[in-house]
């Protein structure tokens, strides 16, 4: 636990098989862009980001979802040179995605990308990411404690879909 205000997101975290193949890409990756790879059990896509929320607020957002389980299509890799992150996702946001992403407080545009690289060089060629269908069955409500080595995520609850 700390003092610090809390940092709150709600996220999916992939399939233990799923989150090898990206983070064994993202070491492939790395070589052309260089940065800081993300360790395979910290890969999780963001749905919605809370910052220093009412964690009690949060928690009843989560329990109030009533929202199907979907799939996930990992299809493309890029490079975003604003936050110089290189990520991987679907070509287009599933509509299932965007709407809980919209009830779990997201209210800027959402666009689904799983970070695999921060403090990236802009890369020539992405190696092609592997095609993956990551089944979305639950997600996650996440403190992101500032720890000495960085970040460490701190599980608050966990939410089925239906
Ligand atoms: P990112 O992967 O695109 O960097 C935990 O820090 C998660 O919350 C990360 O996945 C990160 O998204 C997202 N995040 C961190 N700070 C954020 C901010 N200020 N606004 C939106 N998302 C943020």
């Amino acid at each position: 636990m700390t003092d610090a205000a809390p940092r709150l997101f709600f996220a999916v975290w992939p399939p233990v098989g799923t989150a090898a193949a990206l983070a064994d890409w993202a070491r492939e990756a790395r070589r052309e862009c260089g940065g800081r790879a993300t360790p395979r059990e910290r890969i999780h896509l963001t749905l919605a980001f809370l910052g220093d929320a009412d964690p009690e607020m949060a928690r009843a957002r989560g329990a109030a979802i009533r929202l199907p389980g979907l799939s996930l299509r990992i299809e493309q890799a890029r490079y975003w040179a604003h936050n110089r992150i290189v990520w991987a996702g679907p070509l287009e946001t599933p509509a299932g995605l965007q709407a809980l992403a919209r009830e779990l407080g997201e209210t800027r545009a959402f666009a689904a990308h799983v970070t695999l690289i921060r403090k990236a060089r802009p890369p020539g060629t992405l190696p092609p990411p592997p095609a993956l269908e990551w089944p979305v069955t639950q997600f996650t409500l996440v403190n992101s404690v500032l720890g000495p080595e960085g970040p460490d995520y701190e599980v608050l609850e966990r939410y089925a879909l239906e």
